[in-house]
């Protein structure tokens, strides 16, 4: 199947007063991708309201939700979804459920949040709870993830209700030391899964190494042990679809600055093919 880019540039699921820095990250990264080969979800201009739900913006996450199906349906293809915030993943990992791959959650958090537990209402700190069928009725998938099938990977940033989800649902997890391409291949074989799906908050970079993020965190993965690792998983396992998201750029010098890096990783995705 071809590959086929989706550029969804939602920034109504963060949490920060920099969202609007996510548009920006969207496009540049578009502007290097094969145009032939990518789409655009239109995102509302609005930030929307939460509808009495306690996650902010809802009403705008439930109309891109909405519109990034549509574009999916476009193409039988396998997509990668360029964000805009890690609430993206929603529709695109709804998209491939059916098939039950591994959901591999590359990110300095884990997003499991509930619209109670959360600090900031933020829908990104929520939505592989939401994939989990725990989270706002509205984004609940009719079909969620089990616990089972998915694996946090470069992880370092929970909070205490997170990571008692972790324990109690028993997901696996591999911290940003232990992060390697035979510590991900062990964790995938062990869920049983016969593809994978790959999202990468590209958080989990060391920002030592990678500056366009909104929400850094110290002691990240480096872009070549990632991209080594990604191009592992993907040599053995089909791939479901990927997703990379949180390129907010401060300024046009610094997305020409990470771009590369950004490059490398979709090379890493597609390198099996
Ligand atoms: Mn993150």
């Amino acid at each position: 199947m071809a590959i086929n880019y989706v550029v969804v540039p939602q920034w109504q699921g963060s949490g920060s007063s920099r969202a609007m820095r996510l548009v920006d990250g969207a496009e540049s990264i578009r502007g290097d991708l094969p145009s032939a080969a990518t789409r655009t979800v239109e995102v509302p201009l609005e930030a929307g309201d939460q509808q009495g739900t306690g996650v902010h913006r809802l009403s705008s996450l439930t109309l891109v939700r909405e519109r990034t199906h549509h574009v999916f349906a476009e193409d039988a293809a396998i997509h990668i979804t360029i964000g805009g915030d890690c609430g993206v993943e929603l529709a695109a990992i709804e998209h491939v459920s059916a098939s039950a791959p591994a959901v591999v959650w590359i990110d300095a958090h884990p997003d499991l949040h509930t619209p109670d537990s959360s600090p900031s209402g933020a829908f990104t700190g929520m939505v592989l709870r939401t994939l989990l069928g725990e989270g706002p009725a509205a984004l609940v998938p009719e079909h969620p993830l089990t616990a089972d099938r998915v694996i946090l990977a470069g992880v370092r940033s929970a909070d205490p209700e997170e990571d008692s989800y972790i324990q109690d649902a028993g997901i696996r997890s591999i911290g940003a030391i232990e992060f390697s391409p035979e510590a991900l291949l062990d964790a995938i074989a062990a869920t049983g899964a016969d593809s994978v799906y790959l999202h990468i908050d590209l958080d989990v970079l060391d920002p030592a190494e990678f500056a366009g993020l909104g929400s850094p965190v110290p002691f990240g993965v480096s872009p070549t042990a990632l991209a080594e690792t990604i191009r592992a998983v993907v040599a053995k396992y089909p791939l479901a679809g990927a997703g990379i998201t949180e390129f907010a750029p401060a300024s046009i010098a610094q997305a020409v600055d990470d771009l590369p890096t950004i490059l490398r990783l979709i090379g890493a995705i597609t390198s099996a093919r």
